[in-house]
């Protein structure tokens, strides 16, 4: 049955919806079909016949199912939700009315991107996250294109293709996919010092995250709102998600690659349909116009942050995605992106990357989507109205009446006439001066920000920086490439550079190039954000037959009450008989594995544990998510298989619920099994890993 639209843009979509139950098959001009296994030949083993048009229709049409992914951030998935201010005290500085009104729901449609790989890359690689929201206001589409990093690799969008190209596989050979660890790229970076505080971010945790549900989201420019009076403010925008911020590690992620490439696309989709909706607050940074100058770094330059201790991020509202798109080609890959989509109340600055961007983003719709008319795509198009005198072009779905297509005119009543005072009107920016080409002296410090973020980090983010610099750098062949970013990095910090430079066979610096500034910003590490969320997270609970049933049945239970997803993985899926009745597996344990999970608890019962001490998944599952510093639990006779391989020592034989160092155990099970063992588990699933651990040795 048709269920109630849930906006305007949802009934919008509904005349599209086309479904095929109760149907029968006809060709695209509605004949019916009765047979579509055999082509029209001439006898059996004769010439297929050029008539047979059902034949030609049906091919022609798959011939040209392909559309041009898109040429950066061609790998992404999208969600339907909505967003609402919290209140109206942003009313003081634009007129936007979906950002200042708290009665009002705009419909949105978010699309989450790598960027480097192509349409059919993993999801879990080291790159940059999109982040872009389309927001369907009143007063037309509003669209915040963002990244979840929030600087840049350049400066200016005349470098744009010169940077893609450094980053994509390379030319000769197509090699490496979605992947940033190869030579060219990291001579274009050793080549333009300007990429070093973007890259601090890249080789960070950030590019690594745990889901597009745990993950920020950042407009990167500074942007302008425009209030009623005409006043300019400047502004930078935050996505916060309310889940905290998250990363996997890098050996989970290249493991994910294989185990699961659509990872984050299959937990986007997977927690809409649970009812687990993803819910992001945006947040502003606000700097008056007479401001402008205020700061040690230039406003307009898109690789600087404005740091959160320096101007706070003040909440202005609350998004939700709450509805998968029907489908993915319609909707995930036809919405077109644009950053020149602004609404009365936002405009541009003279950022040069976001001027390039205003240029680039519907140049490049032309191609990919085959015309002009790409506006009028369900998913596009806007629930404002719209009017105006452009015609005709490929796939044009309008039927104009009347004859006038023109302004003005007296033919058609002068309309679509001039707007009001609701029309958008560009900010009377004054500018002067001479035509040059000519970087900003004020965009030349390439480090000190640089230095910020690593002096911000804690020890294991700084350990994971480093790696991540040792793994890339040491894929790249060209020795001098490597010697030319530790020199970069040398002006970042020495510290840093010579822990890398020791990694990479190249000569550490001697000395410092440039001294530490000292500063720090904790906003930039992830560690302080908020960790006091367990639920949507999952967890696999490991059984064979012989289970501890009343003991599993009793997690199981409590963890979903906490919104935890539990899984029962077992050698074989399906019914495991036990003692005082058995549970069914979920899972057969080879078709999974720990990486796709946030926690493991090996259930009680001494034949299922002795089984699973025997099955080589079952002792790699838990060995391997204690080597990802993830919360390992066990209780009853589960815990012989954490004594397997002796890989966990210290092992407290106690009914009471022991922590050590993110390995919860009890030998209690059954009935008894404390709630307390819940309680640590999910207040450690919260915190999400155990960075205390010290896991260099383990195998896995
Ligand atoms: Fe993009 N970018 N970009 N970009 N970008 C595209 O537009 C471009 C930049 C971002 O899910 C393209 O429709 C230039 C910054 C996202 O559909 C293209 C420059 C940020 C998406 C393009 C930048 C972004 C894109 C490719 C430098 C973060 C995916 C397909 C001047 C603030 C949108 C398309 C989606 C996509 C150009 C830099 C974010 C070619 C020229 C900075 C999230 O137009």
């Amino acid at each position: 049955m048709a269920q109630e639209p849930r906006d305007d843009k949802d009934r919008q979509l509904g005349d599209f919806r086309v479904s095929d139950d109760d149907t029968l098959l006809t060709t695209q001009q509605g004949v019916r079909v009765d047979h579509t296994d055999d082509s029209l030949t001439v006898g059996e083993r004769g010439p297929t016949l050029l008539e047979d048009f059902h034949f030609r229709e049906k091919l022609t049409h798959f011939d040209h199912e392909r559309i041009p992914e898109r040429v950066v951030h061609a790998r992404g998935t999208g969600a339907y939700g909505h967003f609402q201010p919290y209140d109206d005290w942003l009313a003081e500085y634009t007129m936007a009315d979906f950002l200042r009104d708290p009665t009002k729901r705009t419909p949105v449609f978010v699309r989450f991107s790598t960027v480097a790989g192509s349409r059919g890359s993993a999801d879990t690689v080291r790159d940059v996250r999109g982040f872009a929201t389309k927001f369907y206001t009143d007063a037309g589409n509003y669209d915040l294109v963002g990244n979840n990093m929030p600087v840049f690799f350049i400066h200016d969008g005349i470098k744009f293709p010169d940077f893609v190209h450094a980053v994509k596989p390379e030319p000769h050979n197509e090699i490496p996919q979605a992947q940033s660890a190869h030579d060219t790229l990291w001579d274009f970076v050793s080549l333009q010092p300007e990429t070093m505080h973007m890259m601090m971010w890249l080789m960070s945790d950030r590019a690594l995250p745990r889901s597009y549900r745990m993950m920020q989201g950042f407009g990167v420019h500074t942007f302008r709102l425009v209030n009623a009076d005409g006043r300019g403010t400047f502004v930078k925008f935050h996505w916060k998600p309310l889940l905290g911020t998250h990363s996997l590690v890098w050996d989970e992620t290249q493991k994910i690659a294989g185990k699961d490439p659509d990872y984050n696309r299959r937990d986007l989709w997977d927690a809409i349909e649970a009812g687990q909706y993803p819910e992001y607050e945006l947040g502003v940074q606000l700097v008056d116009e007479a401001d402008e100058f205020a700061f040690d770094f230039d406003l307009l330059d898109p690789t600087k942050i404005i740091p959160e201790e320096q101007v706070p991020v003040r909440p202005v509202g609350r998004m939700v995605l709450d509805r998968n798109p029907d489908n993915f080609f319609a909707e995930t890959e036809q919405i077109a992106f644009h950053t020149a989509n602004v609404v009365p109340g936002i405009d541009f600055t003279n950022d040069p990357l976001l001027q390039a961007r205003n240029f680039s983003y519907l140049d490049t719709q032309l191609i990919r989507l085959g015309g002009p008319n790409f506006a009028q795509l369900p998913v596009n198009r806007p629930v404002a109205e719209v009017h105006n005198n452009q015609r005709d072009g490929y796939g044009q779905l309008r039927i104009n009446q009347g004859k006038t297509s023109y302004h003005k005119n007296t033919l058609g009543g002068g309309c679509p006439a001039i707007a009001d005072g609701s029309a958008f009107s560009h900010y009377a920016e004054k500018v002067e001066g001479h035509k040059i080409r000519k970087r900003s002296e004020s965009f030349k410090d390439y480090y000190s920000q640089a230095t910020l973020f690593w002096n911000s980090m804690s020890e294991v983010e700084a350990e994971h920086i480093v790696a991540a610099f040792r793994f890339e750098l040491g894929k790249v062949e060209h020795k001098q490439i490597r010697a030319r970013v530790v020199e970069h990095l040398n002006h970042v910090d020495h510290d840093l550079a010579v822990r890398v430079a020791k990694g990479i066979g190249v000569p550490p610096p001697a000395d410092e190039s440039t001294p530490n500034h000292g500063r720090s910003s904790p906003a930039l590490s992830q560690l302080n954000a908020p960790m006091d969320r367990a639920d949507t997270r999952r967890v696999a609970v490991l059984a064979a037959a012989g289970v501890d049933g009343p003991g599993t049945r009793r997690l199981v239970e409590a963890l979903d009450r906490h919104g935890v997803v539990a899984e029962v993985l077992a050698p074989v899926d399906g019914e495991l008989p036990g003692a005082d009745g058995g549970i069914s597996a979920d899972r057969a344990l080879n078709t999974m594995a720990s990486v796709l999970y946030d926690a493991v608890v090996v259930a009680s019962g001494p034949d299922s544990a002795a089984t699973l001490a025997r099955d080589g998944y079952a002792v790699h599952f838990v060995t391997e998510a204690y080597k990802h510093a993830k919360p390992v639990a066990a209780f009853g006779s589960g815990m012989e298989l954490l004594r397997t391989g002796e890989i966990i020592e210290r092992l407290a034989d106690s009914t009471e619920v022991v922590d050590d160092r993110g390995v919860i155990t009890t030998t209690a099970e059954g009935e008894a099994l404390p709630d307390d063992f819940v309680a640590r588990l999910t207040d450690r699933l919260a915190r999400h890993r155990a960075w205390e651990r010290a896991t260099e040795s383990v195998p896995a």
